[in-house]
């Protein structure tokens, strides 16, 4: 059976991946998540892009906020703040009930990997997520002398603050979780979801092993632009992505990942793109990247599917 893998954020990635399942298989499907935003409040592990992805599989993801729980209700946290605690990153009852699942299992020993292999079944998600690593990678947010942990800028802060740079810490010695580096060596195809360059695939690529398994795979790999006609769809990709130095378009996503890039899909907005972005060796696709409903997820998966 030959595999699909993808590097996957947060929301962006997680519509795309409840089409892809669709397209293909799910038992083909490994899905590499990023754990470069995990926090922890009172005591429990929170690994919000694992359960974006894990929710969206599962068919329970609030789909107004693409996080979270739908139907979710927020008593827990409710008197958690009646106690005194910081309240401000919305975690609802039945979320609390799975961050609760993962600590206890994570105290008895098991990996974060065996946590999420365990959660996903219990859940029905039949696709394989994995996290990038078993080892701790924080993102941190560098904004002059000011250094933030990632929720505290992206939810506490609004995403207020200039970015002046960003760092994956622990990344340099970080070990793949098992699977990772097999999964994108034997993989057919390779993904890199419409996810935030910066904050949500570069603490994958920051990890040396999951950075050089990408440069040796055989794989034909595949990204979709996150940014449309020079925004990003969601999030702070495109400020990032210019406090950065980087062009903010669909060339300036692909000449971030040229060196294992072979294949990038545009939207339509930004066709006239394409011949600059196959002046750097990279095929282009052009298409309807926006998705609002799962029709759209399953037709933009099966462009990926069939970029070749
Ligand atoms: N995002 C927000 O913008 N505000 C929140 O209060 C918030 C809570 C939250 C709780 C659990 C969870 O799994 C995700 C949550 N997110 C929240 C989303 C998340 O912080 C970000 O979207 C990702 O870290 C970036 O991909």
């Amino acid at each position: 059976m030959s595999l699909v893998t993808a590097l996957a954020g947060g929301v962006g990635a997680a519509r795309l991946l409840k089409g892809l399942v669709h397209v293909i298989p799910p038992e083909r499907l490994v899905i590499i998540g990023n754990t470069g935003d995990d926090v922890e409040f009172y005591g429990l592990h929170i690994s919000p892009d694992l359960d974006i992805l894990m929710y969206t599989l599962a068919g329970i993801v609030d789909e107004t906020k693409g996080w979270g729980v739908s139907g979710d209700t927020f008593n827990c946290l409710e008197m958690l703040g009646k106690l005194g605690f910081e309240i401000w990153f919305k975690l609802g009852d039945r979320d609390l009930a799975i961050h609760i699942a993962r600590t206890k299992f994570l105290n008895e020993g098991i990996t974060l990997s065996e946590v999420t292999c365990k959660l996903c079944q219990r859940l029905g998600v039949k696709a394989k997520l994995v996290p990038m690593t078993n080892d701790r990678v924080s993102t941190k947010i560098i904004s002059g002398n000011l250094w933030l942990d990632f929720q505290e800028y992206f939810v506490k802060r609004k995403t207020e603050d200039t970015v002046t740079e960003v760092v994956f810490e622990g990344a340099d010695k970080a070990q793949p979780a098992p699977m990772v580096v097999e999964a994108l060596e034997e993989a057919e195809k390779v993904i890199i979801c419409p996810s935030n360059p910066i904050l949500s695939v570069s603490p994958m690529l920051s990890i040396p092993k999951i950075n050089a398994a990408l440069k040796k795979t055989d794989a034909y790999i595949v990204a979709v632009s996150p940014i449309v006609g020079g925004k990003a769809l969601k999030g702070p990709a495109d400020r990032i992505m210019a406090s950065m130095g980087l062009e903010v378009s669909a060339y300036g996503v692909a000449e971030f990942y040229k060196d294992f890039l072979d294949h990038i899909i545009i939207d339509e907005v930004d066709k006239h793109q394409k011949k600059r972005i196959e002046a750097i060796g990279i095929k282009v696709t052009v298409a309807d990247t926006i998705m609002k409903s799962l029709e759209d997820s399953i037709h933009l998966a099966k462009i990926v599917m069939n970029a070749q």
